[in-house]
């Protein structure tokens, strides 16, 4: 169904005045509507969720309404000894009072408030920028840390558990039409190589899990920089969106997801590799961000697994996106066939940079001070 007609579906004062795209998500559609009456305007975000990545939608609204709920009552409770509104989007019901619509193809729509009067970045904007990502990422964290996390339900099961993309790719590369790319394609190759010389690091989380070093807390599951909302007037960060993905699962993902998308000053899309590197001052920024709320609950065994955290993540993003472009770009959204490859080299890229800058990385997790 159109755009549209799904937005009149919503129960939203006033008419429809425009629709258009926006954000710059892989997966969901995701557009940004404005109502009006005579005297005022209405916007919000409408969403198609991919029905091929997220097999029960309900169940994200259902986790979506008890993550807000939460965190909502606590944001309340603790609003006058806050620096800031903290915002969080919030369902906008249908017209018959349902909390999605689905049209007669069976797409999935759902309404979000808009997080009005702020913006989120592609790309790290300045150290400043940084340390606000941080504040959000830490602060979400301690939020949810209260919350049982076996309270929402499992939207996407395996999702960020490394090895089984692991063994997802291994299926993938024996296809005929995966062979065919590595024979005739030399980048296809190195690819594979780097995935190789990996392997076994690519348990390092999942056994910590296993062994009892970590546990299982309530994740976002997709905090990058595009996701965090700045507002406007103060410059300081103030919301976290895209909530579809929070599960439970490591914490760590989410602390090297931020980080791997926060520190590539050319981002996930750039065409030009040889500038792809991890930035060692956003980092440092971002640290120091998060750790204003994170040391009330992170344990020395979380922290050891920090440095890896971030190493991990990067690697899991390029070999989601070099097996799905060996699949034949089946979940990620693309624009031309060889993006997935192209995005694939870029993760791979950022993952030998955080190698290379081990040890600085490991003395900034070490040394950064909290700020309050
Ligand atoms: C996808 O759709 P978007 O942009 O919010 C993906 C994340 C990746 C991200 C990389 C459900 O998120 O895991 O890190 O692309 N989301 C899902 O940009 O797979
Ligand atoms: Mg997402």
């Amino acid at each position: 169904m159109k755009p549209a007609r799904v937005a009149e579906q919503f129960d939203v004062a006033g008419q429809l005045a425009s629709i258009r795209p926006t954000g710059s998500g892989n997966v969901n559609d995701t557009y940004l509507a404005v109502f009006r009456t005579h005297f005022s305007e209405e916007r919000i975000i409408i969403q198609r969720i991919n029905g091929h990545v997220f097999a029960q939608p309900e169940w994200i609204m259902e986790n979506l309404s008890i993550l807000t709920t939460h965190c909502h009552k606590q944001l309340q409770a603790e609003s006058s000894s806050a620096d800031r509104i903290w915002q969080l989007p919030r369902i906008v019901p249908c017209r018959n009072g349902q909390d999605f619509f689905k049209d007669e193809n069976g797409d999935f729509w759902r309404g979000l408030t808009l997080i009005a009067s702020a913006k989120s970045y592609d790309i790290a904007q300045s150290a400043e920028h940084a340390y606000e990502v941080g504040t959000v990422l830490g602060q979400f964290h301690r939020l949810v840390s209260t919350m049982n996390p076996l309270s929402l339900r499992d939207t996407l099961p395996g999702f960020h558990e490394t090895p089984g993309y692991l063994e997802k790719y291994d299926e993938v590369v024996k296809s005929p039409d995966a062979e065919d790319l590595g024979r005739s394609s030399l980048e296809v190759r190195n690819l594979q190589r780097f995935v190789e010389d990996r392997r076994e690091f690519a348990y390092v989380l999942q056994n910590a899990l296993e062994a009892g070093e970590l546990n299982l807390r309530l994740i976002h599951g997709d905090p990058k920089i595009s996701n965090i909302m700045i507002d406007d007037d103060t410059g300081k960060g103030t919301s976290i969106i895209d909530l579809d993905t929070a599960k439970p699962g490591l914490i760590h993902y989410d602390f090297g997801d931020a980080l791997r998308s926060l520190c590539n000053k050319v981002g996930e899309e750039t065409n030009d590799l040889g500038k792809v590197a991890f930035d060692l001052d956003l980092c440092e920024a971002f640290v120091r961000g998060y750790m204003v709320f994170a040391k009330d609950f992170l344990t020395a065994n979380d922290k050891k697994y920090l440095y890896d955290s971030i190493r991990l993540i990067t690697f899991e993003l390029g070999l989601r996106f070099f097996q799905d472009y060996l699949a034949g770009n089946l979940y990620f959204k693309v624009k031309s066939p060889e993006q997935n490859l192209q995005r694939a080299q870029v993760q791979f890229r950022l993952c030998e940079s955080i190698e290379t800058r081990k040890r600085q990385i490991k003395e900034v997790l070490e040394t950064a001070p909290a700020d309050s």
